[in-house]
């Protein structure tokens, strides 16, 4: 029940900066608020798989290779502690990958490109990765327990993705003319759906307003943007590439990059199943979801003849 009384204990647990536990009490739309982010969030790690999946059989050496397999592997962990986090607010497996595949429930927007070179492997590694690490280390501080805790173990993962796609993108920067013209054709391309990972700006989000009252955000969607683009139009400095934006441009007095503006016509469309590859990206899902139902059932079977095992001794 929602009585004043509760409400303040909550209130003031947050305000504390402590974390909220399962078993606590919580407003029914703080506990709904997390299951729709920490649930896209999974889902963004399981779908992410997709993009560099596509490139594990034609990894250039057998270094390339096995660091992109353990790359793979840590983002499907990811998606397991974020799955048992959103299952500890009292929602079934089942119903957050039936929310997945209904399209009731997003993933981020970023993984409906196409990996089409061996340099978009490196882009994804230092920009998509580099993007979620800005968040995510905001996302450590975040008010309810099981998430934070996730999120501490992710980001130390996440800075070993981010530095082998950056490694990936130096290499063949400063490798030959074909190469560097590879790397920089990779960044054209990522660049703005990266910055799109970030969420609408500020003004335009739904969800901050409470998100930042309940510290589920610590910080804002335009915020951590900006740190990210500070950040990076650096790196790519150091190895020579350019980011395409014409408007990029240092402003001394407030110590940070301007930059040009995203275009939000096509994040919407993303965001709404129409980017390049939702539809190939979710069917993937479903078909891998269906060919493994054989080994849910294997386990479930094993589950209960243990416990069967158990009760009987
Ligand atoms: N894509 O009010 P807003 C990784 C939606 S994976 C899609 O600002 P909020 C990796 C938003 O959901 C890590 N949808 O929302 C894995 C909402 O729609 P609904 C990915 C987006 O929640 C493999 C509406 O727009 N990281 O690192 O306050 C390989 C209004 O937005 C997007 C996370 O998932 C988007 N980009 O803020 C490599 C971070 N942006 O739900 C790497 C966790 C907005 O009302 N999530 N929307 O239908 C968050 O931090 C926040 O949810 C967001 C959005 C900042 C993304």
């Amino acid at each position: 029940m929602e009585s004043t009384n509760n409400l303040e204990k909550f209130q003031t647990i947050i305000d504390a900066d402590t974390k909220i536990e399962p078993k606590d009490w919580m407003p029914e739309d703080y506990r709904k608020h997390l299951i729709r982010q920490i649930s896209q969030h999974a889902h963004s790690e399981v779908i992410g798989m997709q993009p560099e999946g596509n490139w594990i059989t034609r990894a250039p050496s057998l270094r390339a290779k096995l660091i992109l397999l353990a790359k793979i592997q840590d983002e499907a962990g990811h998606g397991l502690y974020l799955y048992s986090a959103c299952e500890t607010l009292g929602i079934s497996r089942e119903e957050l990958i039936d929310q997945l595949h209904t399209g009731k429930a997003k993933y981020s927007s970023i993984f409906n490109y196409a990996a089409i070179t061996w340099a978009d492997i490196g882009a994804i590694g230092w920009l998509v990765d580099g993007a979620a690490i800005v968040n995510q280390i905001s996302l450590q501080r975040t008010s309810y327990g099981p998430y934070s805790r996730a999120m501490i173990r992710i980001c130390k993962e996440e800075s070993f993705h981010q530095r082998q796609g950056y490694e990936i993108m130096g290499k063949l920067a400063l490798g030959t003319p074909e190469q560097k013209e590879m790397a920089q054709d990779a960044l054209n391309r990522w660049w703005w759906p990266s910055l799109m990972m970030f969420g609408p700006h500020d003004s335009d989000s739904p969800h901050s307003g409470k998100a930042m009252t309940w510290r589920i955000k610590r910080e804002s969607n335009d915020v951590l943007r900006q740190r990210f683009i500070d950040k990076t139009v650096q790196q790519a400095e150091v190895i020579g590439l350019k980011i395409p934006d014409d408007k990029l441009k240092w402003n001394e007095a407030k110590g940070v990059y301007e930059h040009g503006e995203i275009n939000w016509e096509e994040f919407n469309q993303v965001i709404n199943g129409n980017g390049p590859l939702n539809k190939i990206r979710l069917a993937n899902h479903i078909s891998a979801h269906e060919n493994g139902a054989w080994v849910r059932e294997a386990a479930n079977a094993y589950a209960a003849k243990q416990k069967k095992e158990v009760l009987v001794a």
